[in-house]
């Protein structure tokens, strides 16, 4: 069985998502698909229609269009719309190309960015963008240069507001979308041929990348809409509040037995510290008793020398005056050795006898 490529046109109402139908239907009638250029959106349910279209001189691929709903629906329907396309594509299982249609003659408005996020909340942003082509209608065949320059403000535009939807900050992923313009109404009752080779372009670039990467699989696609979103985002944040609470509480716990350890570890330093202030005082001190007691020994010695040498001095002034009393005894020993000789010679000469010695 041949492939059947299922393309899904998305975008504001007004865009030109069934007219582009028409015209990869090649239905130049221009009825396959509803068009209409009222305020509400003309195309309220999906339609889905199939064809076999030529996309070179020989080959036929067989195509699934999905009209939808527009977004910035003034009926303000658009999440309704979103949800029954959503069980639509879940039925079929898969999508092949996406086209994010805009009206190249329109401003880009806020509720984009509203649909933009409920596809966001729908794919992921990588199945989204690889099977994504965006395209611009009513431009001009032949665009001058601030046609040119429209364009490249649309595009910038269009690539914040889906960075900005699924949540992307600047420069996280490059993005860079297959940008293609064209004008799909009829001339002179014919399609105008340079745009059709557009889309046989963007058919053809469908093929690689379903080669390449497969289609996006819608069998457990979910909706989710923006209060869902919101409700999921606040339960998200309330999580991440109570972790961060649970976090801070186990950062202040750490904390605090840090500043127990700490100061527990400060009391120890300062009694080790008080502890060898001590030993270094006892030590101080006990050098000054050893210094002490060595000065008292010096002392001691000095005047046990002292009283030595007084002692000698003593015994010589002794031995001297021991001498000098020998001498002095020899000498009157010596005197009175005299005198009694003399005494004797003069007693013997007194009693007549002379004795000479
Ligand atoms: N000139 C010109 N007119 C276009 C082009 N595309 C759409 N239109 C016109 O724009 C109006 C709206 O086109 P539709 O195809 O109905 O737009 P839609 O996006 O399907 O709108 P909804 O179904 O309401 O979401 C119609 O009058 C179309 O004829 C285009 O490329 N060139
Ligand atoms: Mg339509």
């Amino acid at each position: 069985m041949p492939k059947i490529y299922r393309i899904v046109p998305l975008g504001p109402t007004g865009s030109g998502k069934s007219q582009l139908c028409n015209f990869i239907y090649q239905d130049e009638s221009n009825k396959k698909f509803k068009v209409s250029n009222r305020l509400h959106s003309q195309t309220k349910v999906p339609q889905i229609e199939s064809c076999f279209r030529k996309i070179n001189d020989k080959d036929y691929i067989n195509i699934e269009l999905v009209d939808t709903a527009g977004c910035s629906d003034s009926a303000g329907s658009d999440e309704e719309n979103f949800k029954e396309l959503i069980d639509k594509l879940r039925i079929k299982k898969s999508i092949d190309l996406f086209l994010l249609v805009f009206n190249f003659t329109n401003r880009i408005d806020g509720k984009t960015k509203d649909y933009m996020k409920l596809i966001a909340n729908t794919f992921t942003p990588t199945e989204f963008f690889n099977h994504l082509a965006i395209i611009f209608t009513r431009y001009p065949e032949e665009p001058d240069e601030q046609d040119i320059e429209d364009k490249e403000i649309k595009t910038g535009e269009i690539i914040e507001i889906i960075k900005d939807s699924i949540g992307l900050a600047d420069g996280q992923t490059t993005f860079c979308p297959s940008i293609y313009e064209l004008d799909t109404k009829t001339k002179n009752g014919k399609f105008i041929e340079k745009f059709q080779a557009t889309i046989d372009e963007i058919l053809g670039k469908m093929q690689l990348m379903i080669d390449l990467n497969g289609s996006v699989n819608t069998e457990n696609i979910k909706f989710c809409g923006i209060k869902d979103r919101l409700k999921e985002e606040q339960e998200k944040l309330e999580k991440q509040r109570l972790e961060n609470e649970r976090i801070m509480k186990e950062n202040e716990e750490k904390k605090r037995k840090l500043e127990e350890d700490r100061r527990k570890y400060e009391e120890q330093r300062r009694r080790d510290e008080e502890k060898r202030r001590r030993e270094l005082e006892e030590k101080r001190k006990e050098e000054e008793r050893m210094r002490l007691l060595r000065e008292e020994i010096r002392r001691r010695e000095e005047k046990r020398k002292r009283e030595e040498e007084a002692r000698i001095r003593r015994i010589k002034e002794m031995e001297e005056e021991e001498r000098r009393l020998r001498i002095e005894n020899e000498r009157r020993e010596r005197e009175y050795q005299e005198r009694m000789r003399r005494y004797e010679c003069e007693r013997r000469r007194n009693s007549g006898g002379c004795m000479i010695f």
